[in-house]
């Protein structure tokens, strides 16, 4: 792993630092490859149950690096590696088993806004802007932006910050639904590493089944989404970790859990 992305690793908690300060962290095929095989080694990793991405102070990402999108990548409407490689990677994150917390500082903007937004749960500090400038250089969200963020804000305010481009502040985030909480200058991987240990207490299973029935929730209806609970829960009720869990409540001791 070259240094464009960085981790490390504690209580439970996998720290993963978006590394390339000198251009605000935009995002190169080479980073977001070493962040696909990252997180693909996190999610097979059993002692780490949560992750916390976070980037510089100045900037969480600006998004794609135009630069090299230009030298490189710019071939019209043929074949768009980088746009391949994204979407998987971002897809990827929602299927991972633990969550994947994004702690923001700076400048969160077009694909590295989408980025965040392929998170499971958003912390920023003060310091963050978010917004979508594509639409200033002739694109658009590509990355899953217009779905996810109408998903999480609703139509009306995406269309609003894709259409105009302007950044708004964390604060305003906040408002919107689009960030969970919003901490002072400087504390937002420790406030994302906090939540990030308390998750790792929790049974894996648990942690996973839930995340993947709350994506559920958000792409089906309703009696699907109710169907898909059912069966996780029957699914949990198997397992060791819940076993556990009752012992150790009854026991007046705290479990340990498996993840069998
Ligand atoms: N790509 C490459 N380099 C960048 C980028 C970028 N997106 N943004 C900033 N940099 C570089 C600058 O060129 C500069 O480098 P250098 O010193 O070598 O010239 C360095 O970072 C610092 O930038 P600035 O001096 O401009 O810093 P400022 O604080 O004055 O301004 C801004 C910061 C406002 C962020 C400004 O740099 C800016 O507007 N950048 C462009 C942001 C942008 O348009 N992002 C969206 C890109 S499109 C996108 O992300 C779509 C993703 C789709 C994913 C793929 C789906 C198919």
């Amino acid at each position: 792993m070259s240094e464009l992305i960085q981790s490390s690793f504690a209580d439970g908690v996998s720290v993963v630092t978006l590394n390339r300060p000198d251009a605000l962290n935009a995002l190169t095929f080479e980073m977001l490859g070493e962040l696909g095989e990252l997180f693909e080694q996190l999610d097979r990793t059993m002692e780490c149950r949560a992750v916390v991405l976070c980037g510089q102070p100045k900037a969480f990402s600006v998004g794609a690096d135009l630069k090299a999108r230009v030298a490189e990548y710019d071939s019209g409407s043929s074949r768009d590696p980088l746009g391949e490689v994204v979407r998987q990677l971002f897809s990827s994150m929602g299927k991972m088993s633990k969550p994947v917390i994004a702690a923001l500082a700076g400048y969160v903007l077009g694909g590295g806004f989408e980025l965040a937004l392929a998170c499971d749960i958003r912390i920023a500090d003060t310091t963050a802007r978010f917004g979508f400038p594509e639409a200033n250089v002739g694109s658009m969200p590509g990355a899953g932006g217009t779905q996810r963020l109408t998903r999480l804000a609703g139509p009306a305010v995406a269309m609003e910050l894709m259409f105009g481009g302007e950044r708004i502040s964390a604060d305003e985030a906040f408002r919107l639904k689009i960030v969970n909480k919003v901490v002072a200058e400087g504390e937002a991987v420790s406030a994302a590493l906090d939540l990030g240990r308390r998750i790792a207490e929790k049974a894996p299973l648990s942690i996973d089944r839930i995340k993947a029935s709350i994506y559920v929730a958000t792409s089906s209806d309703l009696a699907t989404g109710l169907e898909f609970e059912q069966v996780s829960h029957a699914f949990l009720r198997g397992t060791e970790d819940r076993e556990e869990g009752m012992r150790a409540f009854v026991e007046k001791r705290p479990p340990k859990f498996l993840g069998r």
